[in-house]
């Protein structure tokens, strides 16, 4: 038991927490923790110049070493930036702990200057959210937070801590979460009913989701996809899910279109795993599975299991247990039979894959010389530039399809990408990435209009010498949003007339990128010819400094 003031107390449980980095944003209300870190140096304070920077400093950082992240920011004005990447984090599920400094509460009924209820702010888009309001409480708050962060379905919690809270004296014990024991086993009947399913299946299909990469079970959803010579989908690719360059792996489906649907007619069982199905966002009139399929859903987030649709078996378990024993029931069940058909299956959507993947490339052959270039060109320039053992970290929205085709992304950990939604990531997610993996190469790939949301994590990038390499996609627009006009006027009103002003949705104005790179102290350049991209991504990559390339590719739809 020792007596502390709050401030100390809660540096001594990040530091029982083997918390390293502080991503923050800071305000008056955060002067005691500001002041005591300085006694702290082992917890290492990141600077951000804006709280949405910092929170996807954070939220890179938990998912590239797989714990808890800790960011603080400020009261409720700063919070408010702060929550667009927190609604990233809680739909992605990243273990964040995220804080912030509030008023003293003696004088809470005065509603102080910046103030505000911050648990309320914060309440739908965390797993927990407390206000602290007795030092005493520090290490039980710290500790269930960091808790509530790793205990599977991972995800953000919000911690407020009041000026008094961190003056304050108590008596305390410091001491951090338990590392947590969370690859819980299925119930064995469900694992023998979903065996016994899929291995009387005709047309199996899995779907899969990032809850597979954030247990480490793509090894053993491969071996099921082989067993049962099923197609693969992702629900969601934020993470190395699956190998990419996999036959079965049939890339990540969108849940807009209603044409979606097609992929998996026909499927008599449907095996999901670690996944949301299927959470659209243009509005879709049918069904995305036939009434025939029958659906099995392994999964550690109970409430996406049997959440929209009706579920023949729900397997809660952690998705790297429960694959395996899958995939040994599955060895016994399937008949010789049955594992020949799964054969000429895998056979079959093999050949299916690679002769889709040639015409993909003819067709971006036609266009290769173009000017400007095609995405798919520049794409294919930056991979002949990066070091071996590249991380990529993913905001390239449109042009993320080119990215993911030009680049081999097998290798768990060797890709995350935007998800949730909210723009942002890239530019501070990249850098998180980078500080989790100091040996490795990391290349940025991000829109140009992503990019703007955050892009004063340049700054912090060169404060720091994080040495990230930017890969802007300067097609000077919101090329998305245009894409998405004509899904609405085109396919959701059948109107094939009206021609689109798109309107908000181009940079009419010139934007100089490398200009606001080099204005943060990060070298930069533009290109325009694809013959200079190779030799500049190498020159960055050997200067170990972070560098930004402005790449102008053709926007056209
Ligand atoms: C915080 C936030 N604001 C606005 C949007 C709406 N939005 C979605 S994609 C997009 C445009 C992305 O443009 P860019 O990064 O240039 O990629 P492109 O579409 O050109 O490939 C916008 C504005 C959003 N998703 N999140
Ligand atoms: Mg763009």
């Amino acid at each position: 038991m020792a007596t502390l003031t709050g401030k100390h107390t809660l540096a001594q449980m990040l530091i029982a927490e083997g918390v390293e980095y502080i991503f923050g944003n800071p305000g008056t209300s955060e002067t005691p923790l500001l002041d005591v870190l300085q006694d702290y140096p082992q917890l290492r304070y990141i600077q951000a110049l804006q709280e949405g920077t910092a929170v996807g400093m954070a939220d890179g950082y938990a998912r590239a070493t797989g714990r808890p992240a800790f960011a603080n920011i400020h009261i409720a004005g700063g919070l408010a930036n702060g929550i667009s990447g927190l609604y990233n984090a809680f739909r992605g599920g990243t273990p964040l702990v995220l804080t912030a400094g509030n008023s003293d509460t003696r004088m809470m009924l005065h509603e102080p200057t910046l103030s505000g209820n911050l648990v309320e702010m914060t309440s739908q888009f965390t797993k927990w959210s407390a206000e602290v309001l007795h030092p005493s409480d520090l290490p039980v708050a710290v500790r269930r937070a960091f808790k509530e962060a790793k205990t599977p379905p991972q995800g953000p919690v919000f911690l407020s801590f009041p000026w008094d809270t961190m003056d304050d004296t108590s008596d305390v014990e410091i001491a951090g979460s338990s590392p947590g024991f969370f690859r819980t086993r299925p119930d064995t009947a469900a694992i023998e009913q979903a065996s016994r399913l899929l291995s009387q299946a005709k047309n199996p299909i899995i779907i899969l989701g990032d809850r597979v990469a954030q247990s480490g079970a793509s090894a053993e959803l491969v071996q099921v996809a082989e067993r049962l010579g099923a197609r693969v989908y992702a629900a969601s690719f934020s993470e190395v899910n699956f190998p990419t360059s996999h036959p079965l792996y049939g890339g990540m489906f969108n849940t807009s279109n209603p044409r979606t649907k097609d992929l998996f007619a026909g499927a008599d069982v449907v095996l999901a795993v670690g996944a949301n199905i299927f959470s659209s966002f243009l509005y879709v009139e049918d069904a995305f599975l036939e009434t025939s399929t029958k659906l099995i859903h392994l999964d550690n987030a109970p409430w996406e299991v049997e959440k929209i649709y009706a579920t023949e078996v729900g397997i809660l378990c952690d998705p790297k247990t429960g694959l395996a024993e899958l995939s040994q029931a599955l060895d016994q069940d399937m008949s010789a039979a049955a594992k020949e058909s799964s054969a000429t299956r895998a056979t079959s959507w093999g050949e299916q894959k690679r002769s889709a993947d040639e015409a993909q490339k003819k067709r971006a052959q036609a266009k290769w010389e173009n000017r400007p270039m095609p995405v798919e060109r520049m794409m294919h320039e930056l991979a002949q530039g990066v070091p071996t053992n590249t991380i990529l970290a993913n905001e390239a929205i449109t042009s993320s399809p080119a990215l993911m085709g030009a680049f081999t992304i097998d290798e768990p950990g060797s890709m995350y990408a935007i998800r949730g939604g909210a723009l942002g990531w890239g530019m501070p997610g990249a850098l998180g990435v980078q500080l989790a993996n100091p040996g490795r190469p990391v290349l940025a790939v991000v829109g140009d209009g992503a990019s703007l949301y955050t892009v004063q994590a340049l700054w912090t990038a060169c404060r720091y010498n994080i040495p990230v390499v930017y890969a802007i996609c300067n097609n000077r627009a919101y090329r998305i949003l245009k894409v998405n006009m004509d899904i609405y006027l085109r396919s959701m009103l059948q109107d094939g007339e009206r021609e689109s002003a798109y309107m908000g949705m181009d940079f009419a104005n010139p934007l100089n990128l490398a200009g606001m790179a080099q204005a943060m102290g990060v070298a930069s350049s533009s290109i325009e010819d694809p013959a200079e991209i190779k030799g500049a991504v190498e020159k960055a990559f050997a200067t170990g400094k972070p560098a930004l390339l402005d790449i102008t590719i053709d926007g056209s739809l």
